[in-house]
């Protein structure tokens, strides 16, 4: 096997703990936001970095000082490193944050933040190096101890990769070993396609990633998406915060995440979430980070890691009482797990709503200028979004306006404060696909919480969303 033998990080000597007293965010949008918020709250003072379409965003509003870095292109601003970097000089940052998507996820950057003398507030880009080659993630889980599906290492020919799909058995799954977060994935049902499927993908993969790798796993047909929250420290220690339900997806983007998952019974949850910890420790990982799995009845096989903070973050919020992005700022610092090193129970059930500027049954984004603007509260809710009325979305970044979240003591309710909450919330000016949401909390499947990842979109009914988007323009 041509495969690169991974190595599991040895443990460290901790280091020592490192002040964090002004914190730059290296990202825009609502987690801008979040981040200032939970350092507002700790007393560190925050810098905002905005491209020139960002001038009058929250963010640089909310934060105690802001630089641009940049026109509207990501390119230009919030993937420019050399900017990001001049802004932390210029203001005395000692840390950065960089949120989720655009850099937070690029070990080199990771990297360059340390070698300025900055903390980042994540793990080390080694941890994020092992994650982003899934094969090494693969194989490192699987001497772990942590449950992967039967797969292959990286494909070197046709014959190699059909020998492969042969032991497995079909059907296969073909993955990009540098994507993730379903990029450059191909299903094969018929080994005389898998000859031509691999080229094209490996020709597809290079181009997108810069690297051909491909490798081979079985492919799960129905499975659901469960995601486990991890948390460790720089001493060696790590823990599980539950788990969150993401199976309503539409093209590999969430739309409605869920915690707890409403199926995991109380001895799979602990295997879960036991496995998780174990993946964590398997690679010396620190900082928040989460494990996803593929839930096939009763069975959880690895999926990927994500060292980010999440978007979903928010419901493992509610449901533990745990602020994720204070303890995440925290254990950057060098400090141990703490409080963190209990036991979790769920505590109620909880929802998010992804609210995006979209064509509600097309999916097209919609940029545009919100003409009124009017969020949902009351108890158990919660709107973290960056919108406030006479905003203009720019068309550079992702469609995402916000989220709602809300909390109750079960399930049943949640839906019921959800539906509640989306009746209050007033979006005028552009589209957006609160329509989606109101039609999706009132089908059985998703009642009754017995839906897969082809939910969505298997039972799409553009007529029902419409309808919904008619009842929302009444009322
Ligand atoms: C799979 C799979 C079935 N079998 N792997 C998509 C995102 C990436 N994290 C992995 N993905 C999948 N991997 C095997 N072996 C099905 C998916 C998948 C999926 C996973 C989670 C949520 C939504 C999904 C939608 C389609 C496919």
């Amino acid at each position: 096997m041509p495969t690169k033998t991974p190595q599991p990080t040895a443990p460290r000597p901790a280091p020592p703990l490192r002040e964090i007293r002004k914190v730059l965010i290296a990202n825009r949008g609502e987690i801008a936001l979040r981040v200032i918020r939970a350092c507002r709250e700790l007393g560190i003072r925050t810098v905002a970095v905005y491209s020139t379409v960002d001038e009058h965003a929250l963010h640089v509003r909310f934060a105690d000082e802001a630089v641009c870095i940049g026109p509207g292109p990501s390119s230009q601003s919030y993937l420019n490193i050399k900017n990001i970097i001049a802004a932390a000089e210029l203001t005395g940052a000692d840390a950065v944050h960089p949120g989720y998507g655009f850099l937070s996820e690029r070990a080199e950057f990771a990297e360059i933040v340390q070698k300025c003398k900055l903390t980042f507030i994540g793990p080390d880009p080694s941890h994020m190096r092992v994650m982003g080659d899934k094969v090494m993630a693969r194989q490192t889980m699987e001497r772990s101890g942590v449950p992967v599906l039967p797969g292959s290492g990286v494909l070197t020919s046709a014959a190699h990769a059909v020998a492969e799909a042969e032991r497995i058995g079909l059907p296969v799954i073909l993955k990009a070993s540098a994507g993730g977060g379903g990029r450059g994935m191909k299903i094969v049902r018929d080994i005389k396609l898998l000859p031509q499927t691999l080229q094209t993908a490996q020709v597809e993969a290079l181009k997108a990633f810069g690297c051909g790798d491909m490798y081979l796993e079985r492919y799960v047909q129905s499975p659901r998406h469960v995601e486990v929250q991890v948390v460790a420290d720089q001493h060696g220690n790590a823990n599980h915060l539950l788990e969150r339900e993401c199976s309503v997806q539409r093209r590999h983007q969430k739309v409605l995440e869920e915690a707890p998952c409403s199926v995991l019974s109380e001895p799979l949850r602990r295997e879960m979430c036991a496995a998780a910890v174990a993946a964590a420790k398997a690679i010396g990982y620190h900082s928040l980070g989460t494990i996803e799995f593929l839930l096939d009845g009763d069975r959880f096989y690895f999926m990927e890691m994500n060292t980010r903070v999440q978007v979903e973050h928010c419901v493992t919020e509610m449901i533990t009482g745990i602020d994720l992005v204070q303890e995440q700022i925290r254990l950057a610092t060098g400090e141990p797990l703490g409080h963190l090193m209990r036991e979790f129970r769920p505590r109620g059930h909880a929802i998010e709503c992804r609210i995006n500027a979209e064509d509600p049954i097309k999916f097209a984004p919609q940029p545009g200028t919100i003409s009124a603007l009017h969020f949902p509260g009351g108890y158990g809710v919660r709107v973290d979004s960056h919108m406030y009325q006479g905003i203009t979305v720019p068309p550079y970044y992702d469609s995402m306006l916000g989220k709602l979240i809300v909390h109750a003591p079960d399930r049943q309710q949640a839906i019921r404060r959800m539906q509640r909450a989306l009746g209050e919330c007033v979006i005028e000016g552009i589209q957006t696909n609160i329509p989606l949401h109101r039609w999706l909390l009132k089908q059985p499947a998703f009642i009754s919480g017995k839906y897969d990842t082809h939910f969505l979109e298997s039972s799409l009914d553009p007529e029902a969303v419409r309808a919904e988007a008619d009842a929302e323009a009444q009322a």
